[in-house]
């Protein structure tokens, strides 16, 4: 399955109105710690490597380009997928060879998450902790089964936004609004480099 989201900024009448009669879900906090090498090699191609709670992701691009209306990744969770993806062969944990290859953390968060259900869209109301500050975003998510279908998903998720007069801004995910308070050299590479559009 493939995951379509967009995210938002929303507004306390416009949070009321998208979570009216939706289903809520469940609630949890999680701590994620992103890691890069020293010179973004990662990042630079818009790959993110993080381990949630203890447990290693990795996000890869379906698309490229900064003019996207939605975010479309794929997320490999299996350790051989990732070891395979990221060229890492296997001497000790995980972790330990990725410090040995060089990567470091570039990001620690800790989100608390209350999910929402309005079929078919999910709904994720995310509070980000950052230590130095706090930063509150939604994401209105739909999965696919298949890459062709991307496209109507994101019609989709635009017109239910719509349908809740939801204001259809660019935003930054959490991971890039950090790097751009906290680590700008980092953040201006990428914008040089073309992952992330600056606004
Ligand atoms: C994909 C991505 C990053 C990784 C974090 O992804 P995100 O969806 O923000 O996190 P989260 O916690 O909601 O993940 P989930 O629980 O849904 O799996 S960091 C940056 N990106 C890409 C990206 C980009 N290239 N440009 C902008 C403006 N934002 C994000």
């Amino acid at each position: 399955m493939i995951e379509v989201e967009k995210k938002f900024i929303l507004s306390d009448k416009e949070k009321a109105r998208l979570i009216k009669n939706a289903q809520f879900l469940n609630w949890r906090v999680f701590t994620d710690i992103y890691y890069d090498r020293e010179n973004f090699s990662l990042t630079l191609k818009d790959k993110w490597l993080r381990s949630r709670e203890g447990a290693f992701e990795l996000k890869l691009p379906l698309q490229s380009g900064t003019e996207r209306l939605a975010d479309q990744y794929e997320e490999l969770d299996d350790e051989q997928k990732i070891r395979e993806a990221l060229n890492l062969s296997h001497a000790e944990s995980l972790a330990a060879d990725l410090t040995t290859a060089g990567y470091r953390p570039i990001c620690v968060c800790k989100t608390t998450r209350r999910k929402y259900s309005k079929e078919p869209f999910t709904i994720d109301v995310d509070i980000v902790d950052f230590q130095d500050f706090t930063y509150t975003l939604c994401e209105i998510e739909l999965m696919v089964p298949d890459k062709s279908e991307t496209e109507s998903a994101i019609q989709k998720i635009l017109n239910f936004a719509k349908i809740h007069r939801l204001a259809i801004t660019p935003v930054r995910g959490k991971v890039i609004e950090y790097l751009k308070r906290e680590r700008p050299n980092h953040y201006h590479v990428l914008v040089q480099a073309g992952i992330v559009k600056d606004f």
